[in-house]
């Protein structure tokens, strides 16, 4: 391995004699950032400040980042036991059937310096974004933001995109040893064997996985019907949880977290099932995947509408309800998506610079990692039923096709495809039959996630089957919605096939 640049130190980058800005960010994550990068771009005079002493907020710390590292890990250990037995295939490494979990947050925590580094030297160097890093912003009024050592800086404006903290929930226990969310896994210092996952969220799904997948003995609970938060046709969302137990882990939905027990550090987990009664499961290790909170305790001073959940409310234009003081990102709330909080940063910056724009949620693509990328978007099957005259859909597998169904057979699915075909994965297309315009997409695979970016485009730009099935495909394309588009689009009236 190279030895690692690392150019950060001292962590700032901003003209000292400069008091005055256009704008001061508060937070340098996601939403910062790329509200920063855009006004930098645009011609404009920013300063970043930002707690942590890096940019790229807790998306490179220790959430999305370390989710989708964990994610690879599961996929590479999955095949890894699933060809286990195969005399081609190497042995996977574990001790009495596990492989250990230390080493591999080691690893993460020295990739995460060269991921700082690019942060910092893309920032400094190629957008020569103002920043400060590793101090605390004070506001002190609308235009003052006082940074501890360093004075008060004046700006016309001020975008406060300070992110959100991992939620707790307040039963007893909760602040045992043995108890994380993603903000303190990186914490990790036992192997643990069993584990409850409370949770059956984008954070709590990955994580149960992962622990499945080095051998862990894992427990999923979950309130409510598992998945029914996300916009999954019941087919779809069947399928991913029935890969989920495929792979040995235990789903306990319509359960409720009663109390973690243990005598100062974790030993078992009581939860309330949906009869009423109570059950004790055994975890020396309890992951919270109970979502996030809007951390904005900094915008006390302004007075500003906070909501109920403590997000900074704001319109569509992420002005708050003091002019000149806008948010963005997770601080205010809803959706907590990476997409989101770098467009908001750069619709409000768009704003401050006389340029109206608006934040579109009404419709958005989205994903979920277990052993697979559950990917979605606009209507399910079900939800097109109720609102459209006459739906359209195409589905791999075929519904009632008799035989094992070798496909789909994407990238990265081939081996199950010819070795164990129900587990290479679910996908569905969704056309108004009227319109032909694509409405809906699904599936569960292998890098299909990407072409959901692009669909959602296709579905707003109102694109037809007729103009899909023209597209140029890349075989073997993961998500094989384009061939199988072609194969129907000759239809003048679109029918689902048997
Ligand atoms: C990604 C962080 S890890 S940012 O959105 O590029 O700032």
């Amino acid at each position: 391995m190279t030895v690692l640049y690392n150019n950060r130190k001292p962590f700032d980058n901003y003209d000292t004699t400069c008091k005055g800005y256009d704008v001061i960010f508060i937070g340098g994550g996601a939403s910062g950032r790329f509200g920063s990068s855009y006004f930098k771009a645009m011609g404009g005079n920013q300063l970043t400040i930002e707690t942590d002493n890096h940019l790229g907020g807790k998306c490179c710390k220790n959430a999305c980042v370390l989710h989708h590292y964990l994610y690879d890990i599961t996929v590479e250990l999955d095949k890894a036991r699933n060809w286990d037995m195969k005399e081609y295939w190497p042995k996977i490494p574990n001790n009495n059937g596990k492989v250990e979990i230390l080493p591999i947050l080691r690893d993460y925590l020295i990739g995460r310096e060269y991921v700082y580094d690019f942060m910092w030297y893309q920032s400094k160097q190629q957008l020569n974004l103002q920043f400060l890093l590793m101090r605390p912003a004070e506001i002190l009024d609308k235009n003052t933001v006082r940074v501890e050592g360093k004075g008060e800086f004046r700006s016309k404006y001020l975008v406060i995109s300070t992110g959100s903290r991992a939620a707790v929930p307040p039963v007893p226990g909760n602040r045992l040893k043995g108890v994380f969310t993603y903000a303190n896994f990186l914490d990790l210092d036992y192997e643990p064997n069993n584990v409850v996952v409370v949770g059956a969220s984008k954070t709590g799904i990955p994580w149960a996985c992962f622990f499945n997948a080095v051998g862990c003995n894992t427990t999923l609970v979950e309130m409510t019907p598992a998945l029914s938060q996300f916009n999954l046709d019941d087919d779809v969302r069947d399928y991913t949880i029935k890969m989920m137990k495929y792979r040995g882990l235990t789903i306990m939905d319509n359960t409720t977290l009663v109390s973690i027990n243990g005598d100062g550090s974790a030993q078992s987990v009581t939860v309330k099932i949906a009869d009423g009664q109570t059950k004790t499961i055994k975890a020396d290790l309890v992951f919270l995947g109970t979502g996030s909170t809007p951390h904005s305790d900094v915008a006390a001073p302004l007075e500003l509408e906070i909501g109920t959940q403590k997000q900074i409310v704001v319109n569509k234009r992420m002005q708050t309800s003091i002019p000149n003081v806008y948010a963005s990102g997770d601080v205010t709330g809803g959706i907590m998506e990476m997409w989101k909080a770098r467009q908001a940063g750069m619709i409000a910056t768009k704003n401050i610079l006389g340029n109206p724009a608006e934040l579109e949620t009404d419709i958005y693509c989205d994903s979920l990692h277990s052993f697979y990328e559950t990917s979605w978007v606009g209507m399910t099957e079900k939800e097109a039923k109720e609102k459209l005259d006459r739906v359209f859909t195409v589905t791999m597998p075929i519904k009632g096709y008799p035989n094992l169904n070798p496909l789909p057979v994407a990238e990265g699915s081939m081996l199950y495809a010819h070795q164990w075909p129900e587990l290479t994965g679910f996908q569905k297309i969704v056309y108004d039959a009227k319109t032909r315009k694509i409405v809906g997409a699904q599936h569960v695979g292998y890098g299909g996630k990407d072409s959901f970016q692009y669909l959602l485009y296709m579905i707003k730009k109102g694109a037809t089957i007729d103009e899909i099935a023209n597209l140029t495909e890349l075989f073997l394309n993961p998500t094989h919605f384009i061939q199988l588009s072609r194969l129907r689009a000759g239809m003048k009236n679109l029918v689902d096939l048997a």
